[in-house]
């Protein structure tokens, strides 16, 4: 990053304002170094900006190009352009007080002719990312590999029919990872978008799901080799682009990482909008997740329920990200993961400004969403109701049924003696959502 040059934004630093300010660009719950429980509020939350959305992102769709046009991207060599594009893109994490980023290898630097020219474009790129998180202390979340735009790609990398496709997949997260490694990346991603199929009529599933267990296992040998220390985690996904995605959602990864003896090595990077699109909510797919002991990170954003497509929209949703915030608080928070906005402007959001308003929504929505839900764990209303609702299972025969000491026979005879017919509780739904909004208003 040169010193003394203009900046790439004019938009100033975001600054936190409090509640009453009316600034879109300023914080209004997000204060970073606000403390509780003796840590700050930046290192509860663990923001991090997506690469691939903030710069890369075009607001092209199937049906145009992208509106979006960014000053730093006229330059007609693309390795100088990316250089450029990483200096603007370390400026934005400054201003917007992000600790952390994410990118995958080829958001970073261009693909080349051959892999060979490839590897020594994200190296260039590496060596300069390495220099930028130096000057700033902007870390990095996670990595990964594009593993989907390629059209080499479009049956599958891993679980591609041919073999050769495979070998090239296995080469290019081998670099990704060393990429990672080399920028101090504390997670590595696995999204399989194409890892899936279009039709049965051509495919064999259980060969493939073998072989991206093969692919896995592969990546957790190279991690020890290389000294990777770092958490592997799946983002699992029902579709698109793919129609049907293997990661389904975290309670098919989970039932295919013990299958393939890899539950030891990976947990789960939660994404909102593939919760919605494989018919779940997003705290759901946190409580299957932490159930396992497997919660690793999440990808922040929201989708549009009347659309069945990814829309990858900043998520504003305080009511939704406090039962999430409950859930992730409950489970002991994240560990080495974070909350990654993989989100992207609206194809009509053109300014550079509405990238800083879009991610302090963002921000501002989970640091609410994170006091609330702290205050709500305090105060234990929710907890001591579901503990109430099993109290029938902490002594006497429902003990044992929870040691398994029981069985049919015994229960038999108590039901048929002294227990007789249950007596209807109610669930007290409508009470329960009423408590909720007592803490949201
Ligand atoms: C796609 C998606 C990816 C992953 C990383 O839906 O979420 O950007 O987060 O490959
Ligand atoms: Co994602």
């Amino acid at each position: 990053m040169k010193k003394n040059r203009k900046p790439y934004f004019s938009v100033p630093a975001a600054a936190y304002e409090g509640p009453q300010s009316r600034n879109p660009l300023a914080f209004r719950h997000y204060n970073p170094q606000e403390s509780f429980d003796g840590k700050t509020l930046e290192e509860h939350m663990r923001f991090s900006i997506a690469y691939w959305h903030a710069f890369r992102g075009t607001g092209a769709d199937p049906f145009g190009p992208g509106p979006i046009v960014r000053p730093w991207e006229a330059g007609r060599d693309p390795v100088s352009v990316a250089k450029v594009r990483m200096d603007a893109a370390f400026e934005f994490f400054t201003k917007i007080r992000a600790p952390f980023w994410a990118f995958h290898d080829r958001d970073i630097a261009p693909e080349g002719k051959t892999l060979a020219e490839s590897n020594r474009n994200l190296a260039a790129i590496v060596a300069h990312a390495k220099q930028l998180q130096k000057a700033t202390g902007v870390k990095l979340l996670w990595g990964t590999a594009n593993l989907f735009s390629n059209p080499r790609y479009m049956c599958g990398a891993s679980t591609n029919p041919d073999a050769h496709v495979f070998a090239y997949a296995a080469a290019q997260v081998k670099k990704a990872m060393e990429a990672t490694v080399e920028l101090g990346g504390e997670n590595y991603v696995f999204w399989g978008g194409r890892e899936g199929y279009q039709t049965l009529l051509n495919t064999n599933l259980k060969r493939e799901q073998d072989h991206l267990a093969a692919f896995l296992h592969m990546a957790v040998d190279y991690a020890k080799e290389i000294g990777f220390k770092g958490q592997f985690l799946i983002e699992p996904k029902p579709k698109e682009p793919t129609k049907h995605q293997y990661d389904f959602d975290v309670a098919s990864g989970i039932a295919f990482l013990r299958t393939y003896g890899l539950e030891k090595h990976f947990k789960f990077n939660i994404e909102t909008n593939h919760a919605t699109l494989a018919g779940h909510s997003f705290q759901h797919e946190i409580e299957v997740a932490a159930s396992a002991k497997a919660l690793g990170s999440i990808d922040a954003n929201a989708g549009d329920l009347l659309l069945g497509w990814d829309t990858d929209q900043f998520n504003t949703d305080v009511k939704e990200l406090t039962l999430a915030m409950v859930s992730i608080l409950k489970a002991g928070g994240l560990g080495s993961g974070g909350f990654n906005f993989d989100a992207k402007l609206r194809r009509e959001s053109i300014d550079a400004e509405d990238l800083f308003i879009a991610h302090i929504g963002g921000m501002d929505a989970y640091a609410l969403a994170f006091k609330t839900a702290r205050t709500i764990l305090k105060e234990g209303k929710f907890e001591q109701f579901v503990a109430d609702r099993y109290a029938s299972f902490d002594s006497g025969y429902g003990k044992e049924i929870e040691k398994k000491k029981v069985g049919f026979a015994e229960l038999e005879k108590l039901v048929l003696g002294k227990l007789g017919e249950p007596k209807p509780r109610s669930g007290k739904q409508e009470y329960l959502e009423n408590l909720l909004n007592t803490y949201l208003h």
